[in-house]
């Protein structure tokens, strides 16, 4: 394909900065605005080797001295022609360097194009692709580790398995619908209706796994529920370190709910504060405890706060139970900094100590809300990472319970044939093997230039 060119490194002023070209003479294009110390042609050095040398005008003013190296097709990223030049990370020094190599017959590259053509070489499927995106955007540890082990291609094995398995069903179907007279000793009913229960149970296992995706990526839906004036809005502002939310000593501060994402520990939670739970006569706070409610059945964490400094009430039961819906809670008892009321303390023993006034207490808060969700529940990433491929795998899972049904049914082999042909598309679009265009392009766009 024609020769693109890109800045790969982030335009501020910065230690190096990283050009990449990709395509049909790549290592050329560069080798006339790059001119290795040693005299000889840039192209004529071997591969994978860095070479030493200047960035130069066509006029021959020296613009920086920097390393180059180029890879052919067969151990590059993208599966073509590939060069990288590491210069110095000036900015203007960078956009002057890719003004030469535009004009020395490469093309400005469009976001994520590079991925681009590396999936359309058969270097990377969709999923690996995907990964790519998801390792640079990765917000914790755990995050970057699943997408490091998507980008191996984790993803793309276990659904290349499905598929191969499902081709295989198919292909015994294929001799049935193709020779229905003849008796074929081979094809057992029973035997393909097993393997059909095999696909499926994979693939529920797989769907399974949407929801940690879905939690690594975006956040784990949490809620700070409490009772009004103990401290949910003082504390959403001492995780994140902002002044985001209002904090006021009148009871019935928050109205309306807050998102913020906090990372705490490995897991990063889209944390809401909630207006307190009481009943009011006032309309506007009688809106923002609905709200609340409405935030707490949506939520898998909730963390139910407490003023440990002063006696409980029933709107402290009020709001343990608008958290009952939740799948984990944790009672936070704030306010540790003033003397703690006995009973509090006796009722609730497992509650967490913190002052969101002095920051006491945040670290353990932390360290209980890791170890409700261990690292590592998922095996290395073999999960659904995004929605598209959630919803490729859930519409190969309900294809494959159709043909399990018609085949149940006493249906026609070939309309149970035609249920996992629509299995194996889904899993095709899954990695891209049969992905249309349009859904390439979309994903690709979201990269960035020079990805
Ligand atoms: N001493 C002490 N006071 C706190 C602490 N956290 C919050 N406060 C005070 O408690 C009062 C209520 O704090 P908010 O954060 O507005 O409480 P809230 O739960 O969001 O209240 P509503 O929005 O009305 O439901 C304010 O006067 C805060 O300064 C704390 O850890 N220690
Ligand atoms: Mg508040």
């Amino acid at each position: 394909m024609d020769c693109i060119a890109a800045i790969a490194t982030p335009l501020a002023p910065s230690a190096i900065g990283i050009l990449r070209l990709s395509g049909d003479g790549a290592a050329a294009v560069a080798g006339r605005v790059f001119h290795p110390a040693n005299g000889r042609d840039f192209a004529e050095h071997s591969p994978r080797t860095m070479v030493y040398g200047a960035v130069e005008t066509p006029e021959g003013t020296l613009l920086d001295h920097g390393l180059g190296v180029w890879f052919s097709a067969a151990h590059s990223y993208t599966g073509e022609e590939a060069v990288e030049l590491y210069l110095h990370g000036s900015p203007v020094v960078l956009g002057e360097t890719l003004s030469l190599l535009l004009a020395s017959g490469a093309r400005q590259a469009g976001p994520g194009e590079f991925t681009r053509r590396a999936f359309l070489s058969g270097r990377m499927d969709l999923t690996q692709a995907e990964a790519v995106m998801d390792l640079i955007d990765a917000e914790t540890a755990e995050a970057a580790r699943l997408a490091a082990a998507q980008e191996g291609g984790a993803l793309r094995r276990k659904v290349e398995g499905i598929y191969e398995g499902l081709l295989e069903v198919a292909s015994r179907f294929y001799a049935v619908v193709d020779y229905p007279d003849e008796d074929l000793e081979d094809v057992s009913p029973e035997e393909l209706k097993g393997d059909l229960a095999v696909w499926q149970r994979d693939l529920e296992a797989l769907v399974s796994t949407a929801r940690r995706g879905r939690i690594l990526k975006s956040g784990l839906p949490a809620v700070l529920l409490g009772k009004p004036n103990v401290g949910k809005s003082s504390l959403l502002n001492a995780l994140t370190g902002t002044d985001r939310c209002l904090v006021t000593a009148t009871a019935g501060t928050t109205r309306d709910t807050v998102e913020e994402k906090v990372r705490l520990g490995g897991v990063v939670l889209r944390l809401t504060d909630t207006a307190g739970i009481r009943q009011t006569a006032d309309e506007i706070e009688a809106m923002g405890v609905e709200r609340a409610r409405r935030a707490a059945d949506q939520a898998e964490l909730a963390l139910v706060v407490i003023d440990g400094s002063r006696p409980l009430t029933a709107e402290d039961e009020e709001a343990f139970a608008a958290a009952s819906g939740c799948k984990k809670v944790l009672v936070v008892r704030n306010k540790a900094d003033l003397p703690v009321c006995p009973a509090v303390s006796e009722r609730f023993p497992e509650a967490i100590p913190v002052s969101a006034r002095t920051g006491e207490g945040l670290e353990e808060l932390e360290q209980a809300v890791a170890a409700l969700y261990p690292a590592g529940e998922a095996p290395a990433g073999c999960l659904l990472a995004n929605a598209r491929q959630e919803d490729a795998a859930r519409r190969a899972l309900g294809a494959v319970e159709r043909a399990r049904a018609a085949f149940a049914g006493g249906l026609t082999p070939d309309a149970v044939l035609s249920d996992v042909e629509d299995a194996m598309n889904a899993l095709g679009e899954l990695t891209g093997r049969t992905a249309k265009e349009d859904i390439v392009s979309a994903i690709f766009s979201r990269f960035c230039v020079g990805k």
